[in-house]
C-alpha cells in the first residue's frame, strides 16, 4: 500500500454544513487512526431514510456540520496503535452498533446494544472524544460512529466486521443497514410486523425504525391482553461484529438476496440525488461509488 499511513488524507466528502441543506461535496482532511482505531477506504456507500432525518433537523442527537452516512463497506488504509484484528487491505463493513465483547450488553445474549463507546458516539466524537475530520479549518462531526459518505473514515476498532476478500463491496455495502435491519427483525425478533396485523395469541411486532424525539406510539391494551407482542430492535439484533461476517458468507453461498435491493448505482458526486429517488419512491437503495 502507497505510503499514506501516518499521514492526515485529503479526499471527497459529502458534508452536512447545516440542518435542512444539501450535502454539498468538499475536499476533506482526514487524521491517522488514533490507539484502537482503524482508517477504511469507503468503497461503496448508499443513504438510509435515518441520514436523511438526521439532515432534516429532527434528530435530536444531530450536531452539523457532520459527514452523514452509515451504510458503507470498503477496505482498510491502516490501523492505529493496538489494533490487533484488522490490518491494510482488510475488506470491512463499517458497524454503527458496535460490539466490544466485554461490557454487560455484549455479554447478554438478549441485546446487541453495546455500551462501550454509545456516549461519545452520540455525540459525534470518537472515543478520545475528538474528530478525525476537518474541512476549510474547521471540526466536521462524526456520524454513528461511521461516517460513510466520505472517501477515507476513520472508526473504533470494535466498530468495524471484516468480511470476505472476495465479496463485492458495491453490493454488501447493504449489509452495514438496510438489509440487516429487516431481516433480522425478521429471523431474530419477530415473524411479521404491525402490532394491529400481528396474530392473535402469539403474534409480535418489531418497531425497527427511528422517530424524533418525543414522538410518541399508542394502542389499544386489547392487542396485548390478547397475547400480541410489542418490541423494538436496532440493526435487526445481530451482535454486529460476530453476525455480519455471516450475512456477507449467506450471501456468497445466494442464500440471502442483496442484488435485488440495489435499484441505482451512481457516482458519489450525485449523492443529492440519491436522497431524491429514495424519498420519491423510485429507489430502495442507490449505491454510490467513490
Ligand atoms: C438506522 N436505523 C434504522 C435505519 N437506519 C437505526 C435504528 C435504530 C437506532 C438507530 C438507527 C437506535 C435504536 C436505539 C438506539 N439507536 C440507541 C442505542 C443505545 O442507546 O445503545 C441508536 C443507535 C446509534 C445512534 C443513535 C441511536 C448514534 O450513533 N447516534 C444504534
Ligand atoms: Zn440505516
Ligand atoms: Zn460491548
Amino acid at each position: 500500500m502507497a505510503g499514506t499511513a501516518g499521514q492526515v488524507i485529503k479526499c471527497k466528502a459529502a458534508v452536512a454544513w447545516e440542518a435542512g441543506v444539501p450535502l454539498s461535496i468538499e475536499e476533506v482532511e482526514v487524521a491517522p487512526p488514533k490507539a484502537h482505531e482503524v482508517r477504511i477506504q469507503i468503497v461503496a456507500t448508499s443513504v438510509c431514510h435515518t441520514d436523511s432525518y438526521t439532515l432534516s433537523g429532527s434528530d435530536s442527537e444531530g450536531r452539523f456540520p457532520v459527514i452523514l452516512g452509515h451504510e458503507g463497506a470498503g477496505i482498510v488504509e491502516s490501523v492505529g496503535e493496538g489494533v490487533t484484528s484488522f490490518k491494510t487491505g482488510d475488506r470491512v463493513i463499517p458497524l454503527y452498533i458496535p460490539q466490544c465483547g466485554e461490557c454487560k450488553f455484549c455479554l447478554n445474549p438478549k441485546t446487541n446494544l453495546c455500551q462501550k463507546i454509545r456516549v461519545t458516539q452520540g455525540q459525534g466524537l470518537m472515543p478520545d472524544k475528538t474528530s478525525r475530520f476537518t474541512c476549510k479549518g474547521q471540526q466536521l462531526y462524526h456520524y454513528m460512529g461511521t461516517s460513510t459518505f466520505s472517501e477515507y473514515t476513520v472508526v473504533a476498532d470494535i466498530s468495524l466486521a471484516k468480511i470476505d476478500n472476495a465479496a463485492p463491496l458495491e453490493k454488501v455495502c447493504l449489509l452495514g443497514c438496510g438489509i440487516s435491519t429487516g431481516y433480522g427483525a425478521v429471523v431474530n425478533v419477530a415473524k411479521r410486523a404491525a402490532l394491529e396485523a400481528c396474530h392473535k395469541g402469539w403474534g409480535t411486532s418489531v418497531i425497527i425504525g427511528v422517530a424524533p424525539a418525543g414522538h410518541e406510539i399508542a394502542t389499544r391494551p386489547f392487542q396485548l391482553v390478547t397475547g400480541r407482542i410489542w418490541k423494538g430492535t436496532a440493526f435487526g439484533g445481530w451482535k454486529s461484529v460476530q453476525s455480519i461476517p455471516k450475512l456477507v458468507k449467506e450471501y456468497m453461498d445466494k442464500k440471502l438476496k442483496v442484488d435485488e435491493f440495489v435499484s441505482f448505482t451512481l457516482p458519489f458526486n450525485q449523492i443529492n440525488e440519491s436522497f431524491d429517488l429514495m424519498h420519491t419512491g423510485k429507489s430502495i437503495r442507490t449505491v454510490l461509488l467513490y
